[in-house]
């Protein structure tokens, strides 16, 4: 028997059905490919000359989930749980044979065969939640049957993956094969099947470990009370955890039906909407419109850095991980000593911490080489400057790395607000020149800002595009302008937080709302964070701002115990009369009535102005497109993923709403909340931004 449509295959070779799975790139369960399967099974079932069946892959990898560009759309073809019951219910048993990723509807596919075996460097996991779903396909049900309550809580409210090694030891993969020989391990490991007469083992029927559980649902409470902080905000989680406990209180098929009540308005909801987009934008980001991906790059083998302050340091961790050599040059061998020294103390606190092998810390900081020397700058195929930010010191920085650089070696400024093509005058090798913006702290931070110069060569920004995930950065690539897409937007946010204190609300009212709506810290808890007295000094502070008076009183952050808040011995804050009390005179200084703000009045004076800037670095074309900017805030600013971003939020206000609450304040307070003519646009014509929400 040989039977196939475009995705599936069949084949029988005495008495194994080979059933090949071909839906690329990631075989994910289209409804032509669930269709497929549930055939090439039916067949199997009914063709005497089968006695058992290996499921595999062709391509890079097993299915790889549920085809996630279908959520949302009317239902087609065979629903995946019932694909998933036809092989269990096969009367010859399944081997499903995994190599790559095996997640999702793909490991639920998995989960329905009688066996498992898989290549070693394969991995499995269920990363529904990070789309803010469940398993929706028997996951929650078929693996703590296998793995036991804790260990599937674990894996299905992280959505990790797990290597087939460690699969092994947890009894989810029956057996490894060698790698590149999947196919033969896994006939050979059906035949084992036959000729042992082992049973059609169906996960459904294994109840061992829910008999363990049942009857401690301490299990439950604790796992939501230890994870209640990385759980926050999110509805995803609660509902994995909420449909492992069906698992274990009802029979399966209850159990099953239960998974669907809770899969379907989370499906439906805002909050998955919101992260399936931000899957997509993701991905989006790397594709540059004039730059297609067969646009050449150079090779980044080495890597100068220029200053060896905070970023500098941060920035050349990136590279040392991703063992890239990195020579840093700074003006004063103290200032070297220290950077270096901040370094080394950062890979020894991460191998503290059991997070990085002591060799390794070893073999990084062997790659790092210390200069006082800008000559030491004339073999690198990098070299990132990170100075103060003072145009003419930059300017002068690079004419200097002009004369010493080779021939070809990109520049890039990691300046977060300057002009590059002003930076890029100062050489002579303008099409050499980019940004390259680093968010604090660099070594932790995931946004890179690739900043696109007017005369930088395509080769030098597919370069730093192509280089972004390869030392574990997001990078977007956004134009010249002040402040870039990031720091433009978050201006909008700064101004209006500081105005909204002198109109009426309190700091920790403005942090509150910021911090319930999803963001890690608002704007006065981060100052306070960071240090007030940043680019400040008493000489030439004039004690107008809340800032400079707190400064002044030597209030200046956590580290001093004060600033906005009142800090404890355990840093923790609270509202500070003192500062309740300078906030009230400060608005009766600047003649301000004060006036009572709610929670949402808040939140709109913080973030519709961000939307409308949003709106004009898209009518600027300083940004490619809306979920590039919110790739921008969710990578680099920590806006909550299941809100999308502020582009993505702007479509589930609506852009009428912004552009009303716009118009207001233009007349209110003035010319600064002008709405952007594509803002305008959008409200008239009723059309989003992202076209996702
Ligand atoms: C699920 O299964 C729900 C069920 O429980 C219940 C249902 C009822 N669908 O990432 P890459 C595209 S939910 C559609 O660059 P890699 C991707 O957009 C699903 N498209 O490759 C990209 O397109 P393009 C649970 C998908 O090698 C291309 O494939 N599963 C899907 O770096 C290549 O992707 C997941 O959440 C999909 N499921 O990484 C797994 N997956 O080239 C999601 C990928 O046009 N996928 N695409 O930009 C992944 O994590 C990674 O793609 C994977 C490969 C690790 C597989």
């Amino acid at each position: 028997m040989a039977a196939s449509d475009t995705v599936t295959s069949l084949a029988v070779e005495d008495g194994i059905a080979i059933l090949t799975v071909n839906n690329p790139p990631v075989n994910a369960l289209s409804a032509a490919l669930r269709d497929g399967i549930a055939a090439r099974i039916g067949e199997t079932s009914a063709d005497p000359a089968v006695r058992a069946v290996v499921l595999i892959c062709a391509g890079r990898t097993f299915i790889a989930g549920a085809d996630i560009s279908e959520f949302g759309k009317p239902p087609r073809g065979v629903p995946l749980a019932e694909m998933i019951a036809a092989i269990e219910g096969s009367p010859k048993p399944v081997v499903a044979a995994v190599h790559g990723t095996a997640l999702g509807g793909g490991l639920e596919t998995a989960l329905g065969a009688h066996y498992r075996v898989a290549v070693p460097s394969a991995k499995v996991g269920l990363p529904e939640v990070k789309l803010g779903i469940i398993p929706g396909s028997g996951g929650t049900q078929r693996l703590p049957r296998i793995v036991g309550v804790e260990r599937a809580l674990a894996m299905i409210t992280s959505g990790e993956q797990v290597p087939a090694a460690e699969a092994l030891a947890m009894g989810l993969l029956d057996e490894l094969v060698a790698e590149g020989e999947l196919l033969a391990g896994a006939v050979a490991f059906a035949r084992k099947v036959l000729t042992e007469g082992r049973p059609l083992r169906k996960v459904r029927d294994m109840n061992e470990k829910m008999e363990a559980a049942r009857g401690r649902p301490e299990i439950f409470a604790e796992f939501r009370r230890a994870n209640a902080r990385k759980f926050r905000g999110f509805d995803a989680p609660e509902g994995c955890i909420s449909a492992v406990e069906a698992a274990v209180n009802l029979p399966f098929d209850e159990g099953i039906a239960r998974e669907r009540e809770i899969f379907m308005p989370l499906m439906q909801g805002t909050q998955s909407k919101a992260q399936r987009y931000v899957f997509f934008a993701e991905r989006e980001v790397r594709k540059i419109p004039d730059l297609p991906d067969s646009t050449p790059v150079k090779p980044v083998e080495s890597v100068g850095i220029i200053g060896a302050g905070t970023m500098g340091g941060g920035i050349a961790m990136n590279f040392l991980n991703a063992g890239i050599p990195v020579t840093i040059v700074e003006a004063r061998q103290d200032n070297l000593d220290r950077g270096i020294a901040t370094i080394r103390k950062n890979y020894e606190a991460t191998a503290a911490k059991g997070r990085l092998k002591p060799a390794d810390v070893v073999s990084r900081m062997g790659l790092l080489t210390g200069s006082l020397d800008m000559g030491s700058l004339s073999s690198q195929d990098l070299v990132i400057e990170a100075i103060f930010e003072d145009m003419e010191l930059k300017k002068e920085t690079f004419a200097e790395l002009d004369r010493v650089a080779k021939t070809g070696a990109i520049l890039a400024s990691n300046t977060s607000y300057l002009d590059v093509d002003e930076i890029a005058a100062a050489t002579g090798r303008p099409e050499s020149v980019i940004g390259m913006h680093f968010f604090s702290p660099a070594n932790v931070m995931r946004l890179l800002e690739v900043v696109r110069a007017a005369k930088a060569d395509p080769e030098v920004v597919a370069t730093a595009m192509k280089l972004a995930p390869k030392i574990g950065k997001l990078g977007v690539l956004v134009g010249v302008c002040h402040g870039f897409v990031g720091n433009r937007m978050l201006a909008e946010r700064q101004r209006e937080a500081t105005r909204l204190v002198e109109e009426g609300a309190m700091p920790w009212d403005v942090d509150r709302v910021l911090f319930e709506f999803g963001l890690p810290m608002g704007p006065f808890a981060m100052s306070d964070l960071a240090g007030l007295d940043i680019g400040w000094s008493r000489e030439t502070s004039r004690g107008e701002t809340l800032r400079e008076k707190l400064c002044e009183m030597d209030r200046r952050g956590q580290k001093t115990g004060a600033g906005f808040y009142d800090y404890d011995s355990g840093r923790k804050a609270s509202p500070s009369p003192v500062v309740e009390r300078m906030v009230l005179d400060h608005s009766a200084a600047k003649g301000i009535t004060r006036r009572s703000f709610d929670d949402g009045a808040i939140l709109e004076r913080l973030v519709y102005p961000m939307i409308n800037e949003g709106a004009k670095i898209l009518e600027e074309g300083k940004a490619i497109r809306a979920s590039d900017i919110d790739m921008v805030w969710i990578a680099g600013y920590g806006w909550p993923v299941y809100r999308g971003g502020p582009m993505f939020y702007a479509d589930t206000v609506g852009a009428k709403a912004v552009l009303a609450k716009m118009e207001e304040w233009e007349t209110a307070i003035g010319p600064e909340f002008a709405p952007s003519a594509l803002l305008r646009r959008k409200a008239e014509t009723g059309e989003q931004f992202t076209g996702a929400a």
